[in-house]
């Protein structure tokens, strides 16, 4: 008999709910957390600026009315502080912490046949047996380390945005480089700008940054909190997992000028990223995204005051929301201190790290800090770094032209193994915690489902993971996503293969799906 009956990997969002989950339908089911302590990727990032950019309220656990009616999110877009003391109210509240060991990093998992369990070796040589495994592992929870040069001999700090100090950092008078503008990048520039003694931002890709408009929101929440079930629920079918009012409809249906205008008007200043379902086909449609990508580069040229480096910031390479867009609060406005540079690393790479600086294009500049806002191997990457076998077969091999899966879910050849928000499904296009709990919900209710019909085994079948893996790219393909080099597509990581890595459905519409296919008697699945 196996150990336990789940093995949850990851303490996150994801592990915290399903741990609870499953015990409230008596499994025995136990949390294996990389980490010191709860909260995954708002304990790991813990860097100047750090906040959600969906919106607290939809941001935010929905199962529990209790905790929904006495948790008070104090700004529309919550500080990483905040939602860690979120998720350590969970784990308080719902006793979750018994049932997690710490520090502890799952490093292999194999497949028992005739035991149909898996056994889970951790990094100091110990095994847990476990019938299922369900994967909580995060989809931007393996960083990207790129090889700088040099690193080493540098004789300031270097700082990483994903595994920041839990000691305040100083950067008075210092001389700081920042190397990455994705999210990361510009939250952390934007608030280390107003006390460093100078700033330095390596870009090698602008971005397309609308603001948040954040706020205070104490009077929304109480009225909000009279209705919060029809919010959820409207969340749940929503495009991205959150609902951002009515979308104008597709770009050619008679839409005059002036009604395109003040609709993106609207919705910049409005703040947040709703402004990219301005037009329902504004990621299907290049002249709709061209029309939403020249307002934002024109609204980037009126808040740079020098036209050089407005230009410099402008993304102009690819189309608006094929990479993942940033929220910002004053970054622009960054660049019109006196005492903040930008270099564009295209025109000067950057050659090494030195002990007292970086190198590039064939200039010294001189730092005594280093921050690194490189970004993360996403969605593939946590997985990848755990050895999962199933006989002579490695996910890792399986996956070696890309991630295969059904519905994200499972991947055919490795039975008993979940993944929450894995590749193929809605995922990072949407709000990721509507996104979790729609997994968590749907694993627990198929665990459930075996138990009850005397089953020890679930595995997609092959057939059906084929057809979700063309639906996912025929998807994507009707999309203008392929046209960035983004980490959606796998393109960050160098060697990594491009594939789309997240269902580009819609959270309702995958939502719809894997509900028919639960009712369906889990159509798709061998259930043994
Ligand atoms: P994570 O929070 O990543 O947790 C996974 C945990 O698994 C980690 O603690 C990790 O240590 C652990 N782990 C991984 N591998 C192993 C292993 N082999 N053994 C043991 N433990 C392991 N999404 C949004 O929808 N809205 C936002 O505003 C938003 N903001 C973000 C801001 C930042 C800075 C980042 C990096 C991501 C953001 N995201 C956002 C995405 C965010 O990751 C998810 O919203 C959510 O927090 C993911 O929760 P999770 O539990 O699935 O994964
Ligand atoms: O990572 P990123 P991130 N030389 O990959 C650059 C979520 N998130 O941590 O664009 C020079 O976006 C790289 O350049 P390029 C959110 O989903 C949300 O910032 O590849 N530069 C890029 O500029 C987000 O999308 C929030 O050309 C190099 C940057 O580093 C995801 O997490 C906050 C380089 C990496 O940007 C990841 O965001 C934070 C090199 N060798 C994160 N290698 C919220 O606001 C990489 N770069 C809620």
């Amino acid at each position: 008999m196996p150990d336990r009956d789940v093995l949850i990997i990851g303490a996150g969002f994801s592990g915290l709910y399903q741990l609870h989950k499953l015990r409230e339908l008596g499994f025995d089911a136990h949390v294996v957390e990389a980490g010191p302590q709860v909260g995954g990727t708002w304990y790991w990032n813990r860097y100047p600026g750090a906040r959600c950019d969906i919106e607290s309220i939809g941001y935010s656990y929905s199962f529990d009315p209790e905790l929904q009616q006495e948790w008070n999110w104090t700004e529309r877009y919550a500080a990483q502080p905040e939602i860690l003391a979120y998720l350590e109210h969970v784990a308080d509240k719902l006793n979750l912490r018994t049932d997690i060991s710490f520090d502890t990093r799952v490093v292999s998992l194999d497949f028992d046949d005739p035991q149909d369990m898996w056994t889970a070796t951790t990094d100091s040589g110990a095994t847990i047996t476990a019938r299922y495994v369900v994967a909580a592992t995060g989809c931007l929870s393996k960083p990207l380390l790129p090889e700088f040069p040099g690193l080493d001999d540098f004789a300031g700090d270097v700082y990483w945005t994903w595994d920041w100090p839990t000691d305040e950092v100083d950067f008075a008078d210092k001389r700081v480089a920042v190397i990455g503008t994705g999210s990361s990048g510009i939250q952390t520039i934007t608030a280390i700008a107003p006390t460093v003694g100078s700033l330095t931002v390596f870009q090698r890709t602008p971005t397309y940054a609308v603001p948040a408009q954040n706020r205070l929101i104490a009077e929304e929440l109480a009225e909000l909190k009279t209705h919060y079930d029809d919010f959820r629920a409207e969340s749940r079918l929503s495009v991205g997992g959150i609902p951002c009012g009515d979308e104008l409809p597709p770009f050619f249906d008679d839409l005059d000028d002036g009604r395109i205008r003040s609709e993106l008007h609207m919705r910049y200043d409005d703040g947040g990223l709703c402004f990219q379902q301005s037009f329902r086909d504004l990621l299907q449609n290049e002249e709709a995204n061209a029309r939403a990508a020249e307002y934002v580069r024109n609204r980037i040229k009126d808040k740079v005051h020098d036209p050089a480096v407005a230009e410099k910031l402008t993304p102009r390479s690819y189309p608006i929301a094929a990479k993942r867009m940033c929220v910002d609060t004053g970054y622009y406005e960054v660049y019109n201190q006196p005492n903040v540079t930008l270099v564009d690393v295209n025109e000067q790479p950057i050659e090494r790290i030195t002990e007292h600086g970086i190198r590039a294009g064939g200039t010294d500049h001189e730092f005594d800090v280093i921050i690194l806002a490189t970004g993360f191997d996403a969605m593939t990457g946590a997985l990848a770094a755990i050895d999962i076998r199933h006989g002579a077969q490695t996910l890792r091999d399986k996956w070696s032209d890309g991630p295969r899966t059904y519905l994200g879910l499972m991947s055919a050849g490795f039975p008993n193994l979940f993944t929450v928000t894995g590749p193929q499904s809605p995922s990072v296009l949407s709000n990721m915690v509507t996104s979790i709990e729609t997994h968590v919900e749907w694993i627990s209710a198929a665990l459930s489902h075996l138990r009850e019909h005397g089953l020890t085994r679930i595995e997609p079948d092959v057939a059906a993971e084929d057809n979700w893996v063309n639906t996912t790219n025929d998807a994507a393909d009707m999309t203008l996503l392929k046209q960035a080099p983004s980490w959606y597509m796998g393109a960050n990581v160098p060697g990594k293969p491009r594939a789309a890595l997240p269902f580009v459905g819609g959270v309702g519409t995958y939502q719809q799906i894997l509900d028919g296919i639960a009712v369906t008697g889990y159509h798709g699945f061998e259930l043994v």
